[in-house]
């Protein structure tokens, strides 16, 4: 299957709270899963999925899917999934993993912050007395260790920089671009963050130190958005603190990715009939199921997905891309009729661009010669000619017209 996923998501968190969870439940990887801290050490990076409504049944086609999945009118496009060791406060001065984590982050374009909503696990992610721990502090936490770990990156030569920018009266948006480059932050974030911190760009050797770190927290917070998975749900105190949680200026899902991931182990064998994000399930080969796993299934029916409306791995997974980094999805064809591609295949590919893309730019991504020679596209749905600098919506099907051939 071709890839189609231009976005990195971290899933990241203090040990023990289930990231290798989530991330084994989302993308069906052998990972390593245990009540202790530091179980991962190593990342673990694979391949999860968005989930949206497939716009085949609406245009009366079969689909064949080559980027993408198409599970009884569910698409799912592929996204790439990092999951790291835990964080322990004081990280980025190096305690525990230290910057080996936050490094390995540094290419995410999102973040998925796995909380655990139940107050089972203390600040290290020892385990404790169920609701002993307050989650809440976790968020603080790590908004500070990310932010104190960006500050470092750019602090060692950021006098120089500022210097530099002055005296050649260099715009400091694109210096910092080349400072950060490695940090997927783009020169937008940092001019808006330099707007929303009311900081001034031309004179940054005055800025003093608590302006600096305020420059790099909504840096952070622009760059790297981020929603909380509140994970661990079935167990007592969860819900409490999810009302608390909920409180804070930020997306909460949630969530209890142990039940994603015996639904999606059991789909995978076949035994029940489970998408990735449904609501429910159904036994497909009772025989094959012992009692006592039919019990647990059915526990995760009334307890979680009857309970919740879903498992909130998926969930997570489509805030992530759909509001944190607002994309929209794109399907490109060939031949309008039958809308397939060079090789009669049907919807072959779904694309997740930002929200904004115009019809040109969606050209260039599927080729650059594509994009160069473009004429005009065509809107499969309202059977219309779009110009260039149309903007794209959701579930759109296009056809582009170049100089060269259709895509
Ligand atoms: N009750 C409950 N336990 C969970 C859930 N998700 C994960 N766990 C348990 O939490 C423990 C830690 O899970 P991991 O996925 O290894 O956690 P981690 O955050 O990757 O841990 P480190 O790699 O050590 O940082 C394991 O015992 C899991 O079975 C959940 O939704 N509910
Ligand atoms: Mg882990």
């Amino acid at each position: 299957m071709q890839r189609s996923y231009s976005r990195l998501l971290g899933v990241i968190g203090k040990p023990n709270t289930g990231k290798s969870t989530f991330f084994g439940a989302a993308t069906l990887a052998p990972v390593e899963i245990a009540n202790y801290p530091f179980t991962t050490i190593k990342p673990n990076r694979g391949i999860g999925y968005v989930r949206t409504p497939c716009v085949h049944e609406e245009f009366k086609v079969n689909d064949t899917p080559k980027n993408s999945l198409c599970l009884n009118g569910v698409r799912l496009i592929p996204v790439e999934l990092i999951d790291v060791a835990g964080l322990v406060p004081g990280a980025w001065e190096g305690r525990g993993l230290g910057n080996q984590f936050l490094d390995e982050i540094r290419r995410a374009d999102a973040l998925v912050h796995i909380v655990d909503v139940s107050g089972g696990t203390d600040c290290e992610g020892r385990l404790c007395k169920p609701g002993e721990h307050d989650p809440l502090e976790d968020v603080q936490f790590l908004e500070q260790e990310i932010t104190m770990w960006m500050a470092s990156i750019l602090k060692k030569d950021w006098l120089k920089l500022a210097r530099t920018a002055e005296a050649e009266s260099k715009e400091i948006y694109g210096m910092l671009e080349e400072r950060l480059s490695g940090l997927s932050i783009k020169r937008s974030h940092i001019f808006e963050a330099i707007q929303k911190a009311g900081l001034n760009a031309d004179k940054p050797t005055v800025w003093s130190e608590d302006d600096f770190l305020k420059f790099v927290d909504t840096l952070r917070r622009i760059s790297k958005p981020m929603l909380i998975v509140a994970n661990k749900m079935d167990l007592p105190a969860a819900e409490e603190n999810v009302k608390r949680l909920q409180k804070l200026d930020y997306t909460v899902i949630q969530c209890c990715a142990e039940a994603e991931l015996a639904l999606r182990r059991a789909a995978e064998k076949q035994l029940i009939d489970y998408k990735p994000g449904d609501c429910n399930f159904k036994i497909l080969q009772p025989e094959k199921l012992s009692q006592s796993q039919i019990k647990a299934l059915e526990i995760i029916r009334e307890k979680v997905l009857i309970k919740n409306g879903s498992t909130g791995v998926q969930d997570a997974i489509n805030m992530a891309y759909f509001k944190l980094l607002s994309m929209i999805t794109v399907y490109p064809v060939e031949d309008l009729e039958h809308l397939s591609d060079h090789n009669g295949r049907v919807l072959p590919d779904a694309y997740l661009v930002p929200y904004g893309t115009t019809a040109r730019q969606f050209a260039y991504l599927i080729h650059s010669e594509l994009g160069e020679s473009f004429i005009y596209a065509v809107d499969a749905r309202a059977r219309k000619k779009i110009g260039e600098e149309t903007v794209l919506r959701d579930r759109d099907v296009v056809s582009i017209v170049s100089a060269k051939k259709r895509a």
